[in-house]
C-alpha cells in the first residue's frame, strides 16, 4: 500500500523564546535567528527530497511566517495554506508574557512545580481571568461559541486539536487526497502529535521536548498506522535544540537584544 508523509515542525526561535519568556497565545515574531532556522528547515525538506502538497499552520505569526520561509526556500509559495487556531501553541493563562525565570522564583525555585506546569500531561497554568490580551480579530469565529480557552494543560490541548488532525489532516489530506502534508506549529503541539501518533503515555511525554526549526517525519500508511516512527531530519541539531528547551526557565539566562 502506499506511504503518506507527514512533516511536522515548531517554528524558528520567537523573539520570546529568545528572551525566555512565556509566549502562548501572544503574537510574536521570529527573531533573526528564528528565520535563519526556518530557512535551514526548508534546506533539510528540500535535501531529504520532501515535496509538500499542502501546509498547514496555526494563526500566530511566528508558525505562519516560518512556513512561508520554508515556502519559498522550496519555491512553493502557491501551495494551499490552511491557518487553524487549532495549531496554536498551548494556551499559557497568567503566564503569557512573564519571564521563565522570574515565575520559577515565584514558585518558590521548586523545580518539580516549575517543570509539573512546563511539561506535565496535566499541568495547568493559572487561568486568565475577565479580558484575554492575547484574543483579537483573528479569532471572530470562535469567540462566542465558548471554545477558547484561557490556559490550557497538553490535556486540554489534545482535547481541541486530535479530532480534528486525524479527520482533517491524517484521513482527508494524507490518505483519501494522498497529499504530502507539513504542518508548522509549536511546541506543545507538535508534543501532542508525537503522544497521538506514537503512543506516548502521559507520564513519558513530560520527558520530550522538541527544538526550533528542525523537521521530523512521520510515515502513515492508508489505515492510519505507523509504517515508521518519526525521525528528526537533522538528529544532531535537534537533540542540541531539545536539550536547550528542556533547562528553560531554570537559570537566569543573560540574553543580548538583537
Ligand atoms: C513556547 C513553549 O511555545 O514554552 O509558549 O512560550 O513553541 O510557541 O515557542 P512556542 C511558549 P515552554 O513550554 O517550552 O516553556
Amino acid at each position: 500500500g502506499k506511504v503518506h508523509k507527514l512533516i511536522i515542525l515548531r517554528h524558528g526561535e520567537s523573539q520570546w523564546n529568545h528572551e525566555n519568556k512565556f509566549c502562548g497565545w501572544i503574537d510574536i515574531p521570529l527573531s533573526e535567528k528564528g528565520k535563519s532556522e526556518a530557512a535551514n528547515a526548508g534546506k533539510l525538506i528540500k535535501q531529504f527530497g520532501l515535496d509538500p502538497d499542502i501546509i498547514y499552520t496555526s494563526k500566530l505569526t511566528r508558525s505562519i511566517e516560518s512556513g512561508l520561509i520554508i515556502l519559498q526556500y522550496l519555491n512553493k509559495l502557491w501551495i494551499n495554506h490552511i491557518k487553524t487556531w487549532r495549531l496554536n501553541e498551548r494556551h499559557y493563562g497568567q503566564y503569557q508574557g512573564r519571564d521563565k525565570h522570574e515565575v520559577f522564583k515565584s514558585l518558590n525555585s521548586d523545580k518539580e512545580q516549575f517543570q509539573y506546569i512546563r511539561r506535565n500531561y496535566h499541568g495547568l497554568p493559572p487561568l486568565i481571568e475577565g479580558k484575554d490580551p492575547s484574543i483579537d480579530e483573528r479569532y471572530s469565529d470562535i469567540v462566542n461559541k465558548d471554545i477558547l480557552p484561557r490556559g490550557e494543560s497538553l490535556e486540554l490541548v489534545m482535547k481541541r486539536l486530535i479530532p480534528y488532525f486525524v479527520s482533517e489532516i491524517v484521513h482527508h489530506q494524507l490518505i483519501q487526497l494522498d497529499k504530502t502534508v507539513l504542518i508548522v506549529t509549536h511546541g506543545s503541539i507538535v508534543r501532542s502529535l508525537i503522544k497521538y501518533l506514537s503512543n506516548v503515555s502521559d507520564d513519558d511525554i513530560s520527558n520530550i521536548n522538541v527544538p526550533t526549526g528542525v523537521p521530523l517525519v512521520f510515515e502513515i500508511d492508508d489505515n492510519a498506522e505507523l509504517v515508521r516512527d518519526y525521525y528528526y531530519l537533522d538528529p544532531e541539531l535537534a537533540q542540541r535544540g531539545m536539550e536547550k528547551v528542556k533547562n528553560e526557565g531554570l537559570k537566569k539566562e543573560p540574553h543580548v537584544n538583537l
